[in-house]
């Protein structure tokens, strides 16, 4: 038997009326994607019924970490797509919210021996580099929402701040997703399971997406705008650019599809937003999109901004997510969280194993 009388899995009890609570959820799935308590519930039965669930990638394990003591604390998952970024992030968010380490301590890439991805935790805030691409990005959020369920994290909300080119936008001006879409238009990720193609939609929490519009400033001295992302799963072709290894279109083909995109209300293309939307939609997780444009596309597909330049515009997705989570954070007077976060093995036994795996295994 799966669950006991109440369809409860893990000893949480379920939301079983239609009563919200503090949160707005991104769906209608409540019952299926939460506890009572607000913690994530999987929708996958088969977890509960391992022995142990190894977070391969993530170089963490339910039976060798302590995930409760380690993440219980965590409210806000930020992904961008490289170590170096995130680390810088989990730096700047920690300035930001008054974060203190213990003296002695610095902070910790926590998945350092998956080789995969990085992982860093200030407070409630996890930063984690997703890598490029949809395979890259949906890897890691089947295991960081597993991470959240095994932690018990209650409403957690998911930010990539991240990269893109933009469709008549000046380099530098910062997209807030409120929709995504695939290079074909359509609203969904479509992912082949069992032989099946599966399309689950990408949708991203409107309101978030205004509150965060709303945290742009005129003092900024950058546009922020909101519109639908396209995601691609190429750089080059997939992007219609003209520079790759192969090209088989004209320049005018390549600009007759960008104004196509352009006229659909689409104002970026990047190659992580409706695998990000989906997964956190599907598992009822709060999600948001920020990217800043590296380019204009309309005017061409090389990017050639010098480097500082680049990397002060790609703070930009970062101010404005600290802002936001300052700003959750002081409303809820819950700028100090201490006690959590320290690596915390649970069994040395399989902590060993655990790390062992994920070194020797490609
Ligand atoms: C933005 O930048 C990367 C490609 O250069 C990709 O991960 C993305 O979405
Ligand atoms: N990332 C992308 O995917 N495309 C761009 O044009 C720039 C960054």
């Amino acid at each position: 038997m799966l669950e006991n009388s109440n369809g409860n899995l893990n000893g949480n009890q379920i939301h079983n009326n239609k009563e919200e609570n503090e949160e707005s959820h991104t769906n209608g799935e409540n019952k299926e994607t939460r506890y009572l308590d607000g913690s994530v519930r999987l929708r996958n039965p088969h977890i509960e019924l391992m022995d142990q669930d190894i977070l391969y990638h993530l170089a963490l394990g339910s039976e060798s970490h302590d995930l409760v003591e380690m993440f219980g604390d965590v409210k806000f998952v930020c992904m961008g797509g490289t170590p170096k970024r995130m680390e810088s992030f989990a730096e700047y968010i920690m300035s930001e919210i008054g974060h203190r380490l213990p003296t002695g301590t610095q902070l910790m890439d926590i998945s350092q021996y998956s080789y995969r991805y990085s992982m860093y935790k200030v407070g409630p805030v996890l930063s984690i580099s997703h890598g490029m691409g949809a395979p890259s990005i949906g890897i890691l959020l089947h295991e960081v929402i597993k991470l959240m369920y095994h932690a018990k994290c209650r409403d957690p909300i998911f930010f990539r701040i991240g990269t893109c080119g933009g469709i008549g936008l000046d380099g530098g001006t910062v997209v807030i997703s409120d929709d995504a879409s695939d290079g074909m238009m359509n609203k969904y990720y479509q992912v082949p399971i069992l032989g099946k193609i599966v399309k689950r939609p990408a949708k991203l929490d409107k309101k978030l997406a205004r509150e965060l519009k709303a945290l742009s400033t005129p003092e900024d001295l950058y546009d922020t705008v909101t519109g639908t992302t396209m995601c691609a799963d190429d750089f080059y072709e997939g992007q219609g650019r003209l520079d790759g290894a192969f090209c088989d279109y004209t320049e005018a083909e390549k600009m007759e599809y960008l104004e196509r995109l352009r006229s659909a209300g689409i104002k970026n293309i990047e190659m992580e937003a409706t695998t990000f939307a989906a997964l956190t939609h599907h598992a009822g997780i709060k999600a948001a999109v920020v990217c800043v444009t590296l380019l204009d596309r309309l005017k061409g597909d090389q990017v050639c901004t010098p480097k500082e330049v680049l990397v002060e515009w790609q703070l930009r997705p970062q101010i404005l997510v600290a802002r936001y989570i300052k700003r959750y954070l002081q409303t809820k007077g819950r700028i100090s969280f201490d006690g959590h976060g320290s690596m915390c093995v649970k069994s040395p036994r399989r902590f060993k194993l655990v790390q062992q795996e994920s070194q020797t295994f490609e």
